[in-house]
């Protein structure tokens, strides 16, 4: 019982006990057991073996981090991304060594988009060229082995090919993507093109080979155009880091 629940109890019994008529020897004994308890109760030091458990101190509160501060090359990205990814590299095709083929070399150069409207490509330039049957290769270098998802800019327009996509890990050749790059009108392609999520070893020499390979009727000529791609690390390694 609660200690003084008990001691109001037996205060209030021998309270009443004072103010009732005496009831024989009987009531004289439980009076003086009552008594003998109330004595004991006051003697007892309060709470002796208390293992109350003091509270903990409140949990501080973890000022929110700040919101990621976006950088000025994804600011430049066209199409309106919000929300950048996580480590996430871009290969701006003019911008990059263009890697020798055993095909034959295309014909590049830097194109200002303005005529097209430039604010559609990314530092309002790409890539322009012309085949056929020649072939760009570019390195695809990292700094960490993981997997890394890889999306591809390019612009479709009436005199363009068809190219063939690859990544080359080391020594493996992954086929990827046979994509048509005519259309009756100049602009990006319709959505950046997903080539899907790669593991990339540090270590190794890895590639990205586009191959103008063919035309459409509608065009009759291999001429190409890329922007840039992205190398987002998806840091699906366990242990790993991006
Ligand atoms: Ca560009």
């Amino acid at each position: 019982m609660n200690r003084k629940i008990a001691l109001a109890v037996l205060a209030a019994l021998m309270a009443l006990s004072a103010c009732a008529p005496s009831g024989g020897a009987a009531q004289t004994a439980q009076l003086a057991a009552a008594q003998q308890t109330l004595d004991a109760l006051n003697a007892a030091p309060a709470n002796p073996t208390s293992t109350r458990v003091p509270p903990t101190t409140a949990p501080t509160r973890v000022p929110p981090t700040a919101a990621p501060t976006q950088t000025a090359t994804q600011a430049q990205l066209p199409g309106g991304r919000v929300e950048p990814p996580k480590d996430l590299v871009i290969i701006e095709f003019d911008d990059v060594p263009i890697l020798p083929s055993r095909m034959n070399t295309c014909y590049t150069e830097r194109q200002d988009m303005s005529p097209f409207g430039a604010e559609r490509w990314n530092e309002g330039d790409q890539l322009f060229g012309s085949g056929p049957d020649c072939q760009l290769v570019f390195e695809l270098r990292v700094n960490e082995t993981n997997f890394y998802n890889l999306m591809l800019y390019g612009t479709i327009a009436p005199d363009y090919g068809k190219a063939r996509l690859e990544i080359r890990r080391g020594d493996s050749i992954d086929l990827i993507y046979n994509v048509e790059l005519y259309d009756p009108v100049v602009q990006p392609g319709r959505a950046p093109l997903d080539l899907g999520n790669w593991l990339l070893n540090k270590d190794e020499t890895n590639h990205f080979v586009i191959t103008i390979y063919d035309t459409n009727p509608a065009s009759g000529e291999y001429k190409f155009g890329f922007d840039f791609m992205t190398m987002e690390c998806l840091n699906q390694i366990r242990g790993g880091s991006c």
